[in-house]
């Protein structure tokens, strides 16, 4: 077959289509850690961060309510040893309840991290979580009401964490 042939015949187009798309079109279900943190919670925040999950099609597939000690925290927050804001950040984390989920659907991981909006509140954009409800206390470290995973590694290995029994 001559080339434009080629091209033009649906087979190669379908062909070619799909790997345009990749990896956004293909099934690429995931699983992540979402954390309510001790802010969201005090707020009663939790039932509109479930809802918006919920909202986008996402499936919830795990709860807890618990309180989260320096251990696990240490844990959870290892990539950022060394980092000034660490000791803040596990103290603001164990300061009161967290609610952990696992949320689950194509291209959650990503999707979840777009809800939530950027880390700064007040740069996160109107309609995402932290732009929508929360602000800079002008504490040293930034409450932002939402965790969530940032890749599969992390997924994985965050909800290994909090859920050892999946
Ligand atoms: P994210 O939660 O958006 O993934 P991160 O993993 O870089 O952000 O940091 C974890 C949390 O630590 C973040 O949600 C808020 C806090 N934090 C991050 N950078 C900070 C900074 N420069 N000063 C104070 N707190 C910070
Ligand atoms: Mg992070």
């Amino acid at each position: 077959m001559a080339a434009a042939g080629l091209l033009s015949s649906p087979i190669y187009a379908g062909r070619w289509v799909r790997r345009r798309l990749s990896p956004v079109n293909s099934a690429n279900i995931e699983k992540t850690l979402i954390l309510v943190k001790p802010d969201g919670v005090a707020r009663g925040l939790t039932g509109e961060v479930i809802g918006r999950i919920e909202r986008k099609g996402y499936a919830i597939v795990a709860v807890r309510m618990l309180h989260a000690d320096r251990e696990i925290l240490l844990k959870h927050y290892a990539e950022h040893e060394g980092k000034p804001f660490l000791e803040p950040l596990i103290e603001f984390m164990s300061s009161g309840p967290i609610v952990a989920i696992v949320a689950q659907g194509n291209r959650v991981i990503e999707g979840f991290r777009k809800l939530a909006g950027v880390t700064d509140p007040t740069l996160a954009e109107p309609g995402t979580i932290r732009g929508d409800l929360a602000r800079d206390q002008g504490t040293k470290v930034i409450q932002n009401i939402v965790h969530g995973s940032d890749s599969v590694e992390s997924a994985t290995r965050e909800i290994g964490i909090f859920f050892p029994e999946l």
